[in-house]
């Protein structure tokens, strides 16, 4: 049994020598998994993905302006305006979108996969008030992949939910240098973040938090 399990994890590049410091509804929760001179260091980086990609806020397809602000690396990129929410392989000034910093790849080649890279890191950035409600990704080809989310900056408290939009929910801290890992159940489940505690961290300059998503788009 125990060999079927391994040859099983092998097979398909899941590592799961990793425990979750907790799991709630499915969501795996890595407390602290980043240390801090590597979370500087992905801020770093991220600071060229930026200069590339300048952040922008959506537009909701009911027409509302997110209070997140967003870019994205690798192939695709999310974006959203009057049409719908989509994947697409170009930043709205119109070059491709930068690559994934080695290091955050390193991070979900050592988690998810050695074999597949994910095709989007999106990069959510929550300054005074900003928050996201309640939804589901589903903009995805398979979701047998999991997404993988890094917290950076300030504590924002994360909000879980159910396959269906109602329901009883539950909600968590999510602090700098976080790992969640959204797989199986809670891969289609319900979430958002309700609100940001400013000034809890001292990572970014000018304070708030940034949220990365590492996605597989295409099946
Ligand atoms: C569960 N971002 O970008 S990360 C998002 O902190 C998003 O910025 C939040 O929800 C943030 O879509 C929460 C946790 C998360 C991200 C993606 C998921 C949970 C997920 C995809 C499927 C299921
Ligand atoms: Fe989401």
């Amino acid at each position: 049994m125990y060999l079927l399990t391994l040859f099983h994890s092998y097979f398909n590049n899941m590592y799961k020598f990793n425990t979750p410091t907790l799991t709630v509804r499915n969501f795996k929760i890595f407390k602290g998994m980043i240390e801090p001179a590597q979370q500087s260091e992905i801020v770093n980086n991220l600071r060229e993905v930026v200069r590339q990609a300048p952040m922008f806020s959506p537009i909701t397809p009911s027409g509302y302006k997110m209070t997140v602000k967003m870019t994205s690396a690798g192939k695709y990129g999310w974006y959203s305006d009057v049409s719908g929410y989509r994947y697409v392989d170009c930043h709205p000034g119109g070059k491709p979108w930068p690559n994934i910093p080695p290091l955050i790849l390193g991070l979900w080649r050592k988690l998810i996969s050695d074999t597949r890279d994910p095709d989007c890191c999106l990069v959510n950035y929550y300054q005074d008030g900003a928050k996201m409600g309640l939804h589901q990704d589903k903009d995805e080809a398979d979701f047998k992949w999991p997404v993988l989310s890094i917290s950076l900056g300030d504590d924002a408290l994360f909000r879980i939910g159910n396959i269906e939009r109602t329901g009883k929910t539950e909600s968590v801290w999510l602090n700098s240098g976080d790992v969640v890992i959204m797989g199986e159940s809670a891969r289609l489940a319900h979430h958002g973040i309700d609100r940001i505690k400013t000034g809890t961290s001292r990572l970014l300059d000018k304070g708030g938090r940034i949220n990365l998503t590492l996605r597989v788009v295409d099946a």
